[in-house]
């Protein structure tokens, strides 16, 4: 078994309802369970590319993140990850568009991953308090202080655990 992390976003439609079914979807994956996933988080949308928040279009997202035991390997994982995007109705119009549902890969065990379809550990996690805050919250040994504070600025909103919502 393989220790992953999983983050997921979404700011079309009933975000938290696409966080809630991603998680299970998640722990109905084969070879896989959830050992636990994050509060929810409100955080203003970022342009990832340049690291600033974005005035692009597009409702605050919902984030969170999930912890994974699995024995499928890494390309598969993300596969399937893929195909609950999918599920979701995910369309990809354009980079950074907003989206029912994202997934992405952040860690799988201390693997060190550069393919043309998957890169892990994901490249602009550090960038990024909506995938800082929730890991830490999750998995305080892999987030260092300084990371956390060189994303301090931008905005994140804790809400509920993920069995407090709705
Ligand atoms: N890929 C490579 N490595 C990975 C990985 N570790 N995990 C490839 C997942 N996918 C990985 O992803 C594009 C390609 O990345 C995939 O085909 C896969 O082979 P995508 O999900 O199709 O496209 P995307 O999500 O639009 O692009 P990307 O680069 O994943 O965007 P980001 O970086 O995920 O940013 N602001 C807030 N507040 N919260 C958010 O969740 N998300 C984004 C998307 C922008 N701003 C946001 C948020
Ligand atoms: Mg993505």
């Amino acid at each position: 078994m393989v220790r992953a992390y999983v983050a997921l976003g979404a700011n079309l439609g009933d975000a938290a309802a696409a966080l809630r079914q991603a998680v299970k979807a998640l722990d109905s994956l084969p070879l896989t369970q959830v050992l636990q996933s994050s509060s929810f988080y409100k955080t203003a949308p970022l342009d990832t590319d340049s690291g600033e928040e974005s005035p692009a279009p597009g409702e605050d997202y919902f984030n969170a993140v999930a912890e994974l035991d699995t024995a499928l390997s890494a390309p598969s994982l993300l596969e399937h990850l893929q195909q609950i995007e999918h599920h979701a109705g995910r369309e990809r119009p354009y980079r950074n568009a907003p989206r029912t549902l994202d997934l992405d890969l952040l860690l799988y065990g201390s693997a060190r991953i550069g393919s043309a379809r998957l890169t892990v550990p994901h490249p602009r996690m550090a960038q990024r308090a909506f995938v800082l805050v929730p890991l830490a919250e999750i998995a305080p040994e892999l987030v260092s202080a300084a990371e956390l504070a060189a994303v301090s600025q931008q905005r994140i909103e804790r809400l509920g655990r993920l069995s407090e919502q709705g």
